[in-house]
C-alpha cells in the first residue's frame, strides 16, 4: 500500500499526520500540491473533496481529506488506535480541541507580518492560554507521559504541533505550564520525532516575512510553487 501526503509550503496541518507516520513507522511520501497535480492550486482546488489540503492519497486511488480524518485513518492503518470506546471518544475530543487552535494560530505564524502579526498574537493569547490549561487537565486524567498512556497518537501530535507553533508567537508562552513543557520535551525526545524535527524545513522570519527553508533554499510560505 502506498501513502502520499499532499500539502503546501506551510508549517501547519501536515505536521501532526507526518509525526504520527514517522513515529509509527508508516512509510509515506510528502508531495507539494503543484508537483502532485502538475497544476496551480487555483485549478486544483475545485477538484478536491473539500477544496482544501492536506489530502492523503492511498494507493494512487483513494483520496482522504480533512486532517483529523487522515490521522484517524493512519491510526487504524498502523494498528495503534485506542480500543476502549470511551478513551477513543476522549482522544477524539482532545484532537478536535487541539485542532481548534489551527485558526488563528497557524495562519498568523505562517503568514502574518508586522503590526498585523503583533495584533493577531495579542488577540489570540488568552484563547491559547485557556486551551493550554484545558490540555493540562486532560494530561492529568490518566497515568503516563501522554494523554492515555505512553504511546503518542493523533491527539498527542495535534496538541504538540500547536504547542510548538505557539512558541513562534511567543517563546515564553508555555513557561506557566510545566506539565506542557514536560509533554513537549517527551514528544521531542522520541527518536523518530527528533529525526523528523531535525530534517523538516526550518520556519524562519516569522512575523517579518515567513519562509520555509527547503533543501537549503528559503521559500515564502504559501500555496504557490517558488
Ligand atoms: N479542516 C481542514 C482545514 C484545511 C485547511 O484549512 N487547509 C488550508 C491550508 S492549512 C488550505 O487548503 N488552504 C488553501 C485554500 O483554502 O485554498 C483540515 O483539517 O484539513
Amino acid at each position: 500500500m502506498s501513502l502520499k501526503l499532499i500539502y503546501f509550503k506551510m508549517r501547519a496541518l501536515a505536521e501532526a499526520p507526518q509525526m504520527l507516520m514517522r513515529h509509527h513507522n508508516v512509510a509515506y511520501d510528502y508531495v507539494m500540491s503543484w508537483d502532485h497535480f502538475d497544476d496551480v492550486w487555483a485549478n486544483v482546488k475545485p477538484t478536491i473533496a473539500f477544496r482544501q489540503l492536506p489530502m492523503l492519497e492511498v494507493d494512487g486511488t483513494h483520496q482522504i481529506c480533512q486532517s483529523i480524518a487522515i490521522m484517524s485513518y493512519i491510526e487504524r492503518y498502523a494498528g495503534i488506535a485506542l480500543t476502549d470506546p470511551v478513551q477513543q471518544a476522549q482522544a477524539a475530543a482532545i484532537t478536535q480541541s487541539a485542532q481548534e487552535l489551527f485558526a488563528p494560530l497557524n495562519p498568523a505564524v505562517n503568514f502574518a507580518v508586522g503590526d498585523d502579526f503583533t495584533a493577531k498574537r495579542e488577540a489570540m493569547r488568552d484563547m491559547l492560554v485557556g486551551r493550554f490549561a484545558d490540555l493540562v487537565r486532560c494530561l492529568d486524567v490518566y497515568e503516563g507521559r501522554f494523554f492515555f498512556d505512553d504511546m503518542p497518537r493523533s491527539a498527542e501530535f495535534a496538541a504538540y504541533h500547536h504547542l510548538d507553533l505557539s512558541r513562534h508567537l511567543d517563546p515564553g508562552i508555555l513557561s506557566q505550564f510545566p506539565r506542557l513543557e514536560a509533554f513537549v520535551a517527551d514528544i521531542e525526545a522520541l527518536p523518530a520525532i527528533a529525526a523528523y524535527l531535525a530534517e523538516r524545513p526550518a520556519l524562519i522570519d516569522v512575523g517579518i516575512a515567513p519562509k520555509l527553508v527547503i533543501e537549503g533554499a528559503p521559500h515564502p510560505t504559501g500555496v504557490h510553487k517558488t
